[in-house]
């Protein structure tokens, strides 16, 4: 695969890189998206399932939901793409790993710092008193009630409608907003505030790239789209920069 020569020389010179992700890097170990045919939102609207009121409305039927992609989740691994970032991460000075995805794939490919803006569905704890529940059993289909206080046990993700970490928003915008290099992979961009994020590093002078196997909501504002699967293209890709960068070394 042939990178552009902008994209190998802005990567040459670039001190901080940024790197946005979205369901479509977890696609090829096997983890549904939300939006594409097939994918999650296509047997339930995100409105029933993803937002607090259907919780309280029916929380045995969102648990069990959120139990199925637990399962899901762990019967699956990294891929290439996940492991390229890992990588990625050690060739710059700065690198900033910002995801949507709930499932644990970065951390488990060894990727160090990961801002997750959508929490971890690996956590989960008690709307009553906020303690954190421990080690969810799969098997248990019927919402977990809190060994404290007895209330509804939810996974520690966003839903719509519900603010997003303060913190882990806050170190995304500005790491969106001083770096050089912008990657935006395997997301739609139509989910709000992350969806802001490669906005802010264009406003701001970064060179913003976009890996996607179709184009997006963001595609025609950005500086360059590589269309293909994240996996294939950013394994490549880190080759690539490990020989610019062991060239520029000598
Ligand atoms: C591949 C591939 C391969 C496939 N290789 N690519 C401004 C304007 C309009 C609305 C809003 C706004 N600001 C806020 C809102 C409201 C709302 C929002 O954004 N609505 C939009 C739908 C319009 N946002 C919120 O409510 C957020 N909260 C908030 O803003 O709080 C402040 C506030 C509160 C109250 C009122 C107003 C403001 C919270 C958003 C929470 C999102 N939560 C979810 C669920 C998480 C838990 C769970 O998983 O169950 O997060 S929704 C879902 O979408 C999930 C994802 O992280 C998120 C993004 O999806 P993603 O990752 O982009 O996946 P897909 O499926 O959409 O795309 C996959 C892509 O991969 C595709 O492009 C494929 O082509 C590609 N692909 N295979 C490369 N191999
Ligand atoms: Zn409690």
């Amino acid at each position: 695969m042939q990178f552009s020569e902008i994209l190998l020389n802005k990567l040459k010179h670039a001190n901080k890189v940024a790197v946005l992700t979205g369901a479509g890097i977890s696609s090829e170990s096997g983890v549904p998206t939300f939006r594409d045919p097939g994918g999650i939102w296509e047997k339930f609207k995100p409105e029933e399932l993803a937002n607090f009121d259907a919780f309280i409305r029916n929380p045995d039927f969102v648990w069990s939901w959120y139990q199925h992609r637990r399962e899901i989740m762990r019967n699956v691994k990294p891929n290439q793409g996940h492991y390229a970032l890992a990588e990625m991460e050690k060739l710059f000075n700065e690198f900033n790993l910002i995801t949507q995805n709930i499932d644990n794939l970065h951390c488990r490919a060894g990727s160090r710092e990961i801002t997750e803006l959508h929490g971890n569905i690996e956590r989960n704890y008690c709307i009553k008193c906020n303690t954190f529940a421990d080690e969810i059993n799969i098997i248990q289909n019927k919402v977990l009630k809190c060994e404290k206080c007895g209330g509804l046990v939810r996974p520690d993700v966003v839903w719509f409608g519900e603010m997003l970490p303060v913190k882990e928003l806050q170190h995304a915008e500005h790491s969106a907003a001083n770096c050089d290099v912008f990657f935006t992979i395997g997301t739609s961009a139509e989910v709000y505030p992350a969806a802001m994020l490669p906005l802010i590093a264009k406003r701001n002078g970064a060179y913003v790239v976009e890996i996607n196997v179709k184009p997006t909501a963001i595609t025609f504002e950005i500086n360059e789209s590589i269309t293909g699967k994240s996996g294939i293209i950013l394994n490549q890709l880190v080759k690539c920069i490990t020989e610019i960068k062991l060239l520029n070394s000598n």
